[in-house]
């Protein structure tokens, strides 16, 4: 398997057809400055390479592992059974109500076990990637200061459309 020079951060998915709607980890890793690398492997069609990607991450130098799946999304789960590392997991939106069969798959470990899942669908793969951002800069205030600036201009942002809102109301724009 290919490796990329010392990432922090191991994304792994259970599929590439999940690659498109999970997309949003790396942009807010790629934000924040965060290395990373992205492989496609399966707990269920490759359980072997992800035993071996989840036992050696920590000795590789990752930090922390971010598990995507749908359906049946045990991805996560297994890979957190190989780790002392977090694991972060996102569950993939499929046709079963939205993707209620991923989110439960994945948010419910047993005990012993723990994966951090991010919702289903909207935010859950940016909030991914930006957990695994916060959790590397427990370790360094250069990360951690750009996460303060960060939570700045979202004041800021959302400031911005309070304000937009109130001139609409003002205005008799409803
Ligand atoms: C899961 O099965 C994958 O994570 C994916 O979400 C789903 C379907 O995979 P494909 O049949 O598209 O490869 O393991």
């Amino acid at each position: 398997m290919p490796e990329r020079t010392s990432p922090l951060v191991g994304l792994v998915m259970g599929s590439d057809s999940d690659w498109p709607k999970i997309k949003g980890v790396v942009a807010a890793l790629d934000e924040f400055g965060v290395s990373y690398e992205a492989h496609v492997m399966s707990a269920h069609r490759t359980p072997e390479t992800v035993r071996q990607y989840a036992t050696m991450a920590a000795a590789r130098g990752m930090k922390v592992l971010i598990a995507a799946a749908g359906g049946a999304a045990h991805l996560a789960g297994v890979v957190a059974s190989h780790t002392t590392l977090p694991v972060i997991g996102i569950p993939v939106p499929t046709e079963v109500q939205g993707g209620l069969d991923s989110l439960l798959s994945t948010v419910q470990m047993p005990g012993d076990v723990p994966v951090a899942t991010v919702g289903v669908g909207m935010g859950g793969p940016r909030n991914a990637g930006l957990l695994a951002v916060e959790i590397l800069a427990l370790a360094d205030p250069a990360l951690q200061e750009k996460l303060t600036e960060f939570k700045q201009k979202l004041t800021e942002k959302v400031g911005a459309k309070d304000a937009a809102l109130q001139k609409m109301l003002d205005a008799g724009q409803v």
